[in-house]
């Protein structure tokens, strides 16, 4: 896994402008795991596929459930950000076909996790950090691994692949803030390649 410190910050303007078009058409939701829990992050997709939760698992779809439609398109701005991102961590040939956007209001988390609804586990992962910072857990193949804890702030970019790609993963309550640019949000982008 790399950090890759400040690398968004000069898509900023055309990121935002990406995000409200998304938004616009696959609204942000709060997804319920198959053990019952909303999660505390609000979620939506654009790209060829989407990423679901609910009472029945968690998978990949092509079309939003909430609208019937397919998931908006990757904005041209977002795919080439992912793109660069993997090459500069040193992943030239990925190419992304999912952008999952989470945003977390103050208080909400991610519980540790490891991310094996792709196929393809030889893709690395991109992911954006926006707006309000995140302590963000990494640990190890095993749920037990004691994590490392990093601060991801605005423009932030990790890439997570090669013997990384299984590892768990988390992001500790945000804490109470405001961003010029997201106000009392964390956004985070996450680049996947879902098609076999
Ligand atoms: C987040 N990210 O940062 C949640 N997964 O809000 C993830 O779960 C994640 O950042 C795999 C690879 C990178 C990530
Ligand atoms: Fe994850």
């Amino acid at each position: 896994a790399v950090v890759l410190r400040h690398f968004a910050l000069t898509y900023e303007t055309v990121i935002f402008a990406a995000l409200t078009d998304v938004v616009g058409q696959a609204p942000f939701r709060h997804m319920v795991t198959p053990g019952g829990f909303q999660m505390s992050a609000a979620m939506t997709s654009c790209g060829g596929f989407g990423w679901l939760a609910d009472r029945t698992g968690y998978r990949y779809n092509t079309t939003d459930p909430q609208t019937g439609l397919p998931w908006p398109p990757l904005p041209d701005a977002l795919l080439r950000l992912g793109i660069e991102a993997a090459t500069a961590a040193g992943y030239p040939s990925f190419v992304p076909d999912a952008c999952l956007i989470n945003r977390y209001a103050v208080g909400a988390k991610m519980s540790l996790h490891q991310d094996k609804d792709e196929p393809d586990l030889g893709a690395p992962i991109v992911s954006v950090s926006l707006g309000l910072p995140a302590n963000f857990q990494f640990g190890g193949l095993r749920r037990e691994d004691k994590p490392l804890r990093v601060q991801l702030t605005h423009g932030d970019v990790v890439v997570w692949g090669g013997p990384a790609r299984l590892y768990f993963h988390g992001v500790l309550p945000i804490k109470d803030g405001v961003h010029p640019l997201t106000g009392a949000f964390r956004i985070n982008l996450t680049f996947r390649k879902v098609s076999k």
